[in-house]
């Protein structure tokens, strides 16, 4: 019956993970699954997810099946988080939002929907993108596609070259957007970028499909829904699945949805209808306890402001991860320029390393990237950040992933058009005892760079953070 199946090779990511746990050297270090650790390398569980679970136990409920859209408080607390709480088209009846099995469950209903009901479109996707977008998305039925997006020559993005493209492309085209942390390399559209974005989107009468699954991780909650606010504002109608599996640390939970934002509320209601179908006929309903974690920490008055402050903690971390490993890198790889490293947001960082070189630090060092060189800044700590730059530096073929091609380019170019940074962060060659001393020197005057810059300040905790991370030898 079954000769015939093909063995799966295994997904990138999930492969390497199983990779990692089977390795025995204590010193790994695990920066490839998307996944927030905490400073000492676990996977926190949320004070205030905690208490929303104590709450939703202490109350023993009954457990029925949900309706086929989800639980109805996530629901509306989930089109609030997106679009603001007083967003007219949510007042108009306009969104359409379904809780989903993790926001995967939410990308997939939403490409099984729209084959049915825009059967000849084909979809366009970054390049790159996560790697399950292409696979979900031709599981679907659809022909996937690229647009220009990673610019390796400045680690920054092709917008001219995207726009190009996207203005190429025939009319009801179903153009897949990361809302921000972009995934894989860490680069996203500035307000600005995504204002120009969206007249090309409305003229080409394109289908924006935003995928937001890193809501908090990059600049705040409202400042990383910008892209979706300002499409909803323009009277756009697109797709957006958003997640909670990094930004309540719930991952396992599968705590997702996919919202809507349509013409009229004839038409939400239309969506919605076949967005329910479409559901039961895959997994008919979603998990009961992950709706109401959701609903309850987005809905509490006391859960919400403290899980706001969790996540600003764990964005902080991550920013904060940014400038140690920069500075280290900096000083192990004069004449590098490591700036990507503070100008991409998010849980990752494309480094330009090849796949050769990826393997050689798993296999010689026990440092786990993703093979197409993402790092995910999430994983790494005070106790590590000075092994991972020091790994990635040690064998000068290794640090030698520059080139015009990469990313981590060479600085005789001069100062960094990404960051201006290049000019702080050179150091003198062989002086690297010297020059490790001064990291942390370094770091005080990239914060103050870095600060402006983003026009929104790092707290008290990462400048504590940044003090007290060990030295080098
Ligand atoms: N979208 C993007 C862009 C994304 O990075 C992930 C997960 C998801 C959706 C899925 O999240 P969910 O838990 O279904 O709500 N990315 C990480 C894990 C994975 O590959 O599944 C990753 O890229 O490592």
């Amino acid at each position: 019956m079954f000769e015939h199946v093909q063995p799966y090779a295994g997904d990138p990511i999930f492969a390497l993970v199983d990779a990692y746990n089977a390795d025995p050297r204590p010193a790994k270090v695990n920066l490839s699954i998307g996944i927030y650790f905490d400073e000492q390398g676990r996977l926190p569980v949320l004070p205030s997810v905690q208490l929303a679970e104590a709450r939703i136990l202490a109350a023993a409920g009954p457990k029925p099946y949900l309706p086929m859209e989800g639980d109805a408080a996530c629901r509306a607390e989930v089109a609030k988080l997106l679009l603001g709480a007083d967003h007219p088209a949510i007042a108009a009846g306009r969104v359409a939002t379904i809780q989903t099995v993790g926001s995967s469950g939410g990308l997939k209903v939403g490409a099984d929907f729209l084959k049915t009901w825009l059967p000849d479109a084909a979809v366009w996707v970054s390049d790159p993108t996560w790697d399950n977008h292409r696979s979900m998305f031709e599981g679907s039925g659809f022909q996937v596609h690229s647009y220009p997006y990673f610019d390796s020559a400045s680690g920054g993005l092709r917008f001219d070259a995207m726009l190009e493209t996207l203005r190429g492309l025939p009319k009801r085209s179903i153009v897949l957007l990361h809302a921000c942390c972009h995934n894989p390399t860490g680069v996203d559209l500035s307000a600005a970028q995504w204002d120009a974005l969206i007249p090309v989107l409305r003229d080409r009468e394109l289908l924006p499909y935003l995928d937001l699954a890193y809501q908090g991780f990059g600049d705040g909650i409202t400042e990383d829904a910008y892209s979706v606010r300002a499409l909803a504002d323009a009277g756009l109608t697109f797709f957006v699945a958003n997640s909670f599996s990094k930004s309540m640390s719930v991952y396992g939970e599968r705590c997702g949805a996919l919202s809507a934002v349509c013409a009229s509320a004839a038409e939400a209601e239309r969506v919605m209808g076949q967005l329910r179908f479409t559901v039961r006929r895959i997994y008919s309903s979603p998990a009961i306890h992950a709706g109401k974690i959701v609903a309850h920490v987005l809905g509490d008055a006391d859960l919400r402001p403290m899980w706001e402050a969790e996540l600003a903690s764990m964005r902080d971390r991550i920013l904060a991860m940014r400038l140690a490993l920069h500075a280290r890198l900096a000083a192990l790889l004069p004449g590098r320029d490591v700036g990507y490293l503070l100008s991409q947001r998010g849980m990752f960082s494309y480094t330009g390393l090849s796949g050769a070189q990826v393997d050689a630090l798993r296999e010689q060092h026990a440092v786990y990237l993703i093979r197409s060189g993402r790092v995910c800044i999430a994983g790494l700590n005070s106790a590590n950040v000075g092994r991972t730059a020091e790994a990635i530096a040690v064998d000068r073929n290794l640090a030698r992933i520059s080139g015009v091609s990469s990313p981590m380019k060479d600085l005789s170019s001069g100062v960094s058009p990404a960051t201006g940074l290049s000019a702080t962060t050179r150091m003198p060659k062989g002086a690297s005892s010297t020059a490790l001393a001064r990291v942390a020197v370094m770091t005080q005057p990239l914060l103050a760079l870095y600060q402006p810059s983003r026009g929104r300040g790092l707290t008290p905790a990462v400048l504590a953070m940044l003090s007290t991370t060990p030295r080098m030898p």
